[in-house]
């Protein structure tokens, strides 16, 4: 019986402790690479559990009248910093379900934070500046990362086993935007992947 158990404790640990690396490149159905794409990895198909940490600033700046970054990826109940480095002011919005909210005019080098408590998207906007437009993705996964100017997402750290893999684009031709990736399993090294979308044209929003 101590054997058996002793056993299985090993088994967990050993598989808890393999990891492997997702690489997702997107492109387009014309075959050029996607950029700001979101790819999500759900291990054995679950959200993450506690707390969600990433790497890089939970913030959109407004610079040159324009949100920077495009696309911004924050766990879910992430506290989001808008900071205005123009020397106009901004008027930003979102009106998504979940995650609304409205920054009243604040001018140069002021700073406002909002708390964005739901998985899914936030689409923002300027009310004074139409061109202004950028997407927060909200994620409930600790294994998620955005594609580069080659269109490539690497996701390092995945546990191995069956995994749910879906991409997002803000205008990616498909419901939610979104597209779930054929692989189902990631093992130890790196598993690659590809996935062609048909996105809307630019501004199309
Ligand atoms: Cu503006």
């Amino acid at each position: 019986m101590r054997f058996i158990a002793t056993l299985l404790l090993i088994v967990f640990f050993s598989s808890k402790a393999l990891a492997g690396t997702l690489s997702v490149t997107v492109r387009s159905t014309d075959g050029k690479p996607v950029q700001d794409a979101v790819v999500m990895v759900y291990p054995g198909g679950q959200p993450t559990r506690g707390p969600i940490t990433f790497p890089w600033p939970y913030r959109v700046a407004q610079q040159n009248i324009q949100f920077t970054p495009f696309v911004l990826i924050v766990p879910v109940g992430a506290e989001v910093a808008f900071p205005n480095l123009d020397k106009v002011r901004h008027h930003v919005y979102s009106f998504s379900a979940g995650n609304k909210f409205e920054l009243k005019l604040y001018g140069r080098e002021e700073n406002r934070t909002v708390r964005l408590p739901t998985a899914g998207v936030a689409a923002i906007g300027c009310n004074i500046h139409d061109q202004m437009v950028g997407f927060i993705r909200v994620v409930d996964t600790a294994y998620a990362a955005k594609t580069d100017a080659a269109g490539v997402a690497t996701i390092s750290d995945v546990p191995s086993g069956s995994v749910v893999a879906r991409v997002w684009h803000p205008y990616l031709r498909a419901m939610k935007n979104e597209k779930t990736l054929a692989t189902t399993s990631v093992g130890n090294g790196t598993t690659r992947e590809t996935m062609a979308v048909e996105l809307r044209p630019q501004g199309g929003h």
